[in-house]
């Protein structure tokens, strides 16, 4: 019970619904959240790491390893709403279905109330939501990316907004009957579900990371992107970091790259020029709107970071080993050494001999599968961060001088270029991808997924009124000259060989100096058919073993190569059918011109 009568109702609704054993609200306490992880420890769920003291592992089920984008629905009344890009049902049928699955689905479980904030409590950019959910994991998980419990009661008051996020597992228990492993449901009965008119989350069947900590890709992208739209501002797939340089100047960059594209490998990037400092705002979720000043403000609206273990070493990533190393972590489908350590591919340690792998099996370097899935993740605290920005919860956010873009390109797009305008750069990210390697089997290698922005996943509507939006971002800027500056990397790009051309990392640092000289005025570039890009001496290679050939390669615009991008920019806009703003053909033709003039 709380004072909230609409909270109170909704909780009760649901509560003779699911037909949860009991309903416990949740506090947001260190108390509560190391009872609740005994209680799975004692259920065999999750396991703590001796060499790691207040950290966990946990094994998913197999099939429950990652977001479920063919189950997850953006449910607007209208399906032209939901564009081209979303999976649509009639709002109607789809709460129809979902409330026959609830019915009952959380007997023998415990039904817990999570209030949570995105943003720091009580800024005016938060937010706050209401997850009801019958996982102790997934309340543990929200006590470490958002802030819960009491604090954000006393915001939300007696009448407070907040967004409902209803989540089960989609597993009720016989009397008597205990869990043996992770609870889910079958991929048929997973709904990933968004009411966005209703500003509503209705998730089942899955105890995964995006699938069912609410707060991160649902509400915080999904719903938010709705609520941004209507009210002006922007909720965006994006890092935000503080560069500060040798004069002692900062900076703040966010960037939007794809899922497992480098977002937290730039926030927490170790500078390899001397005298510049790269710090931490967030890693994944940038909120932005204007301030008085006219600049574009952002928040991070985590708490903590929800990061791809797989790959992560202190050789790079360092800031991120060392978040996790400090402790109060959860590890979720790792490898568990004998010892009681985590290990994962690529980690930076030779393999042990023996270890549990992720799905509870003996597992020897011999081994054909892998220790870790490649999706296995860390989940832990900001603040622990080493090069946490002192200001990263700043209320006001931080304002942005540039915005980067980016995927997974090994051919075509160059290292680094800029967009001459607010427009040019909304064109930019309405085509950025990544093109499908080698290393999947897959009839379309080669071929670019297009990921406008990083949100393809994430929008909850329109994709043309989304980029529409970003275009009248920049059309309402109370003063244009302020906008933040838009720049396309990529760290991607490969020689014929199949060699990185790009050493990455940390050494991405030389180009975020260039962005940052591009923002006071000072670097050097020459105007291309594609944008403004550096001269060939423009990025500090001191200290650095790439030739100038790799160099002029990284930053070559190959004619043909960008003839065929136009064509394929074209027949990816078609699919976006008949409300795709003009200015984006617009941007194609003249790009195309510019490439024949
Ligand atoms: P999500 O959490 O899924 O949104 O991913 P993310 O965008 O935060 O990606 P992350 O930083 O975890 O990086 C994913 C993968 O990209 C890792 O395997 C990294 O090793 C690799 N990666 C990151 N930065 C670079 C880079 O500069 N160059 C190269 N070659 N690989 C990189
Ligand atoms: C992503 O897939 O972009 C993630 C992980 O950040 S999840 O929280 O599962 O969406
Ligand atoms: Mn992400």
């Amino acid at each position: 019970m709380s004072a909230h009568k609409k909270l109170d109702a909704w909780v009760k609704e649901v509560t003779e619904l699911c037909q949860p054993d009991k309903v416990v609200w949740a506090n947001g306490s260190q108390e509560e959240y190391d009872s609740l992880m005994q209680l799975l420890v004692d259920a065999g769920l999750a396991t703590p790491l001796k060499k790691r003291p207040g950290c966990f592992l946990f094994r998913s089920d197999p099939s429950d390893v990652a977001r479920v984008e063919n189950r997850t629905y953006i449910a607007s009344k209208s399906e032209k709403d939901a564009g081209p890009t979303n999976n649509w049902i009639d709002p109607l049928e789809l709460k129809k279905t979902l409330t026959g699955l609830y019915t009952g689905c959380m007997k023998g479980r415990t039904l817990y109330v999570v209030p949570f904030s995105m943003g720091p409590v009580g800024s005016p950019l938060s937010k706050i939501g209401i997850e009801l959910t019958d996982s102790a994991y997934v309340v543990c998980n929200l006590r470490i990316t958002t802030r819960i419990g009491d604090p954000v009661m006393k915001v939300l008051g007696s009448d407070g907004e907040f967004v409902p996020c209803l989540h089960s597992v989609g597993k009720p228990l016989a009397p008597g009957e205990k869990d043996e492993k992770w609870p889910c449901a079958e991929m048929e009965n997973k709904y990933i579900s968004h009411f966005p008119e209703e500003r509503a989350i209705w998730s089942y069947g899955s105890g995964y990371g995006g699938n069912a900590l609410l707060g991160k890709k649902c509400f915080a992208l999904r719903i938010a992107s709705v609520q941004a739209r209507d009210e002006g501002w922007m909720a965006e797939h994006m890092l935000i970091l503080r560069i500060t340089n040798p004069k002692g100047e900062s900076y703040y960059v966010t960037g939007a790259f794809p899922s497992a594209c480098g977002k937290t490998n730039l926030a927490m990037l170790v500078p390899t020029i001397p005298g510049w400092k790269v710090e931490t705002v967030g890693d994944d979720i940038a909120w932005m709107r204007f301030g008085k000043d006219g600049r574009l403000y952002a928040i991070n609206p985590e708490a903590g970071f929800f990061g791809v273990a797989t790959g992560t070493s202190y050789e790079s990533n360092y800031n991120a080993m060392k978040t996790i190393d400090a402790g109060n972590s959860i590890f979720t489908n790792v490898g568990l050494t004998d010892d009681g350590d985590v290990w994962w591919e690529g980690i930076g340690t030779p393999a042990p001999a023996h270890l549990i792998d992720w799905k509870g099996n003996n597992w020897t370097p011999d081994s054909k599968d892998p220790a870790a899935h490649a999706n296995s993740r860390f989940t832990t605290p900001a603040s622990q961060c080493p090069v946490i920005a002192d200001d990263w919860e700043d209320p006001n956010g931080v304002p942005i001088s540039a915005i980067l873009i980016g995927g997974r390109r090994p051919s075509t797009i160059p290292l680094v270029h800029q967009s001459f305008d607010w427009n040019h750069g909304v064109f930019l990210g309405s085509i950025m991808g990544s093109e499908i390697t080698a290393a999947t089997i897959d009839a379309n290698i080669g071929k670019v997924r297009r990921d406008p922005f990083a949100m393809l996943p994430f929008i909850g509507y329109h994709v043309c009124d989304y980029l529409q939006h970003w275009f009248d971002i920049g059309a309402n800027a109370p003063d244009p000259s302020k906008l933040p500056k838009l720049f396309y990397v990529n760290w991607f790009r490969k020689d014929e060989s199949g060699k990185w051309l790009w050493p990455g990392y940390g050494e991405n640092s030389r180009v975020l100096k260039w962005v940052i000289e591009r923002c006071s005025g000072e670097g050097k570039a020459v105007t291309t058919e594609i944008g403004y890009m550096p001269t060939l001496d423009a990025i500090d290679r001191t200290g650095l073993d790439v030739s100038d050939a790799d160099m002029a390669e990284l930053l070559k615009i190959d004619k043909a190569q960008w003839l065929n991008e136009v064509a394929s920019i074209r027949e990816h806009y078609a699919t976006y059918g008949p409300t795709l703003p003009k200015e984006l053909t617009n941007q194609v033709d003249a790009l195309e011109k510019r490439l024949k003039g």
